[in-house]
């Protein structure tokens, strides 16, 4: 264990050291309360053998100050003293002293008394570790209930967190922002055609992509199935656009063969909406909600902002032509976009 050893009398000290050392122990010394005091502010001890009766502060006044400080993760104080009736050493525990030993000082009494400080201190210690892991693990678990597991992003949960702290900001300091929200189309078909696993996979690449072309200040979601919401800060209503016509040019970049579809590969719609200061969070997903509705059932692969209409994809070719360029038939069992929506229905 680390002592620190204090006595303004240097004999008692130079002896107390000796004994200590003697057990194995590590020692400090110092020569009065006040040495004591800037040590123990200094580094950690196990333990703290004091003298009593000391220039201020003395051994009792050291005591009340270390438990009124509460060292991490716990000071063991034994108080030497040369008094010695009953009432007095309830003096001392009440001060806070653990325990105490009677002046002359044994060599055989300190070393009892430092077993039994080494077992306190050990429960101790073992408890701060156990506080730490627990710490860390609520940590973890609070990390993994608001992350989507199949794409590392952001969940649903940690966004209704993030809304309610972006609202307040806007609120109060005039901060704006933009919602993003993206949908892969026709992603049911995919499954259906390719298969759960790639599917997932599909979901892992664009969640990927969409992340690639953000800023580091914006944030991204996985709000919903094959839905992602992405907060872009500090953008107007056409800079967001701008940002989203890249995403959805950068998803139709990856190519990833979608059969099902008539593009004939994976592609997204997106909705965007500027968030208005005097507005609640739910108001402003409502309005990219309603974009997206549009980009939808405008043909899909497309931005659309609120308010306006649709804008067409930036990849400059119309729908038409792209159909055209990966021979894919309109998929049979692709559905009119019917809105059972984001706000009020969850996923
Ligand atoms: P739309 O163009 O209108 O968006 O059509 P869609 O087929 O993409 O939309 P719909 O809502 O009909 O289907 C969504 C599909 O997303 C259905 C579901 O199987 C799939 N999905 C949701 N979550 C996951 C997932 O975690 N993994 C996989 N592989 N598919 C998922
Ligand atoms: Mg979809
Ligand atoms: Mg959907």
């Amino acid at each position: 264990m680390r002592l620190l050893l204090c006595d303004d009398d240097p004999d008692q000290l130079q002896l107390l050291n000796r004994y200590v050392r003697r057990l194995g122990h590590t020692t400090v010394l110092a020569a009065n309360g006040s040495d004591a005091w800037a040590h123990l502010n200094a580094g950690e001890f196990d333990v703290v053998i004091t003298d009593w009766l000391m220039p201020r502060p003395d051994g009792l006044e050291l005591c009340r100050r270390i438990r009124k400080k509460q060292f991490e993760p716990y000071t063991y104080i034994i108080l030497l003293t040369a008094l010695g009736d009953s009432c007095d050493l309830a003096r001392t525990m009440r001060a806070g002293a653990d325990d105490y030993i009677r002046k002359p000082l044994r060599s055989e009494e300190l070393e009892a008394r430092l077993i039994a400080a080494e077992r306190v201190c050990s429960v101790y210690a073992k408890l701060a570790r156990r506080q730490q892991e627990l710490v860390l693990l609520n940590r973890q678990v609070r990390e993994q209930a608001r992350t989507d597991p199949l794409t590392q992003l952001s969940n649903r949960l940690r966004l209704q967190e993030d809304l309610v702290a972006l609202s307040c900001r806007a609120e109060r300091y005039g901060m704006s922002h933009s919602i993003l929200l993206a949908d892969i189309d026709y992603f049911k078909g995919y499954n259906d055609r390719y298969g759960h696993p790639k599917g997932d996979k599909v979901l892992r690449r664009v969640a990927d992509t969409i992340g690639a072309q953000m800023r580091a200040s914006d944030m991204l979601y996985r709000c919903g199935g094959e839905e992602f919401l992405a907060i872009s800060c500090s953008q107007d209503a056409s800079g967001a656009l701008r940002g989203a016509q890249r995403v959805q040019e950068a998803v139709t970049n990856l190519a990833i063969e979608h059969l099902g579809s008539p593009f004939g590969i994976v592609t997204i719609s997106i909705g965007v909406a500027a968030h208005q200061p005097s507005a609640c969070p739910e108001e402003t997903i409502c309005k990219a909600d309603e974009a997206l509705y549009r980009a939808k059932q405008a043909g899909r692969n497309q931005t659309a902002s609120s308010p306006g209409p649709p804008t067409p994809s930036t990849t400059g070719q119309p729908t038409q032509q792209r159909v055209a360029i990966h021979k894919a038939p309109a998929p049979d069992g692709a559905q009119p976009y019917t809105a059972d929506r984001y706000v009020n229905n969850g996923q």
